[in-house]
């Protein structure tokens, strides 16, 4: 028998430039249609929930199905709010980046749901060890300041990391949000350990790692999954797949034929895919997990099925590589526009008050970084100097490290 010559197999976006994407790829559940397993169930009891996906609000934005949430509508207004602060606090630090006051800035754009209803699953002292990408964290809860945010990506005087950070890399152990890193996948060793640290300890904090698709493919991703399986660590495992790794498609990191969820159930990890534009699928799925964690039953692995609504940061150019039309076109819709159609249509939220605190939130940001440029900006001046950089490192400064410190301009 003779067999043709054996050739790769390269995975191809379905859409480019100037050719729309077929989103079937994404096999998407109805609404309601998937079942809620109990917080005890087996790991491989969890099978069939990494290949379909979890979701609440119907298209009429009605909430349906087993993983209807108790939520009181006090707490999904706040989510609502919260959800609309984040992108009015974007769009302000994105002009801001713009004009200069900010060398360089990342967007959650359609992502808000997810950093914003799994804040709200979660208790005070629980660690998140988030990506760049997870601003919604501090933003749904209100124990750090916007000023002092936005001090941070202006590398200012009221910095509270001097400027050692990347704007948007920030780090509040008080707000349970650990130093972003901008080494891709090291959330996830990092919370693993932070897990194993809490139960070693007897103590009844967890935590919560966040990675992208993209991040997926290092290796960290897979050593974690493997301790967090074996220790049955109380750790969340959230893997927020917005299809995008900047220009590269998520099927290069293997999403194409399987899924991300599907790398849990793979390690004996309990898993989930959930749609990370439903505000009510994601709380009640992080409270699932999180009671899972909490009660010693292990780790839970989340792939959230979201689409990156903007550029990758300020200095990338999405309409290089997908058509610019695609997060209208995406089937799962916009998270704010979802939740308050449901809240509109259960009588707990109206057009004029959606206006008004839309108004109120654009007042309150662009108000936040008038005080914060008080504290200078990278064009204006204030930002700390840099011989800073060597101070609070070293107890006492080694020779070569002095000599560099003399080279900036500071010390003998
Ligand atoms: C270890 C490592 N490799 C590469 C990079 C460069 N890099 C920064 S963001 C990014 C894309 C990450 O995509 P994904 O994990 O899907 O997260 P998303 O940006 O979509 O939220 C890359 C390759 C990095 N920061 N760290
Ligand atoms: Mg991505």
């Amino acid at each position: 028998m003779t067999h043709s010559p054996l050739r790769l197999h390269v995975p191809e976006p379905t859409g480019r430039p100037g050719h729309e994407t077929d989103f079937s790829y994404l096999h998407l559940s109805r609404a309601g249609e998937v079942r809620r397993p109990p917080i005890d169930a087996m790991p491989a009891d969890t099978s069939d929930l990494a290949f379909t996906l979890v979701r609440v609000l119907d298209d009429d934005g009605c909430a349906v199905g087993p993983w209807v949430p108790q939520i009181d509508p006090d707490r999904l207004r706040h989510g609502l709010r919260a959800m609309m602060k984040t992108r009015a606090y974007d769009a302000r630090m994105l002009i801001a980046q713009r004009q200069k006051k900010i060398s360089f800035y990342i967007q959650c754009l359609g992502e808000e749901a997810i950093a914003t209803a799994h804040a709200l699953a979660l208790q005070p002292g629980d660690m998140c060890f988030p990506t760049y990408r997870q601003q919604g964290l501090l933003l749904a809860r209100d124990d750090i300041s916007m000023v002092e945010m936005m001090c941070q990506a202006m590398s200012n005087q009221g910095d509270p990391m001097k400027g050692r950070q990347l704007p948007v890399l920030h780090s509040y152990k008080r707000a349970g949000f650990f130093s972003v890193s901008g080494n891709l996948a090291t959330q996830f060793i990092q919370a693993v350990g932070w897990a194993m640290a809490s139960a070693i300890k007897g103590d009844s904090k967890i935590a919560s790692a966040w990675i992208g698709d993209g991040a997926t493919a290092e290796s960290d991703f897979h050593t974690a999954l493997t301790f967090a399986h074996v220790y049955r660590a109380p750790v969340i495992l959230n893997v927020v797949n917005n299809q995008w790794a900047i220009s590269t498609f998520q099927t290069i990191a293997g999403g194409e034929s399987t899924t991300f969820a599907a790398r849990g159930v793979g390690c004996g990890i309990a898993s989930l895919r959930v749609d990370g534009n439903d505000f009510l699928a994601v709380y009640a799925a992080s409270q699932w997990a999180a009671e899972r964690a909490r009660s010693n039953l292990g780790p839970t692995l989340v792939e959230w099925v979201t689409y990156r609504g903007g550029a990758h940061s300020t200095s990338d150019d999405p309409s290089q590589y997908r058509p610019a039309d695609d997060w209208q076109r995406f089937p799962l819709g916009d998270p704010i526009a979802r939740l308050k159609q449901h809240l509109i249509g259960s009588g707990a939220w109206s057009e004029a008050q959606h206006a008004q605190t839309q108004k109120e939130l654009d007042a309150q940001v662009s108000a936040a970084l008038k005080e914060a440029e008080r504290f200078g900006t990278l064009q204006g001046g204030h930002v700390t100097p840099l011989a800073s950089m060597f101070e609070e490192v070293y107890k006492d400064l080694p020779a070569h490290l002095r000599e560099q410190l003399r080279q900036a301009g500071g010390g003998d």
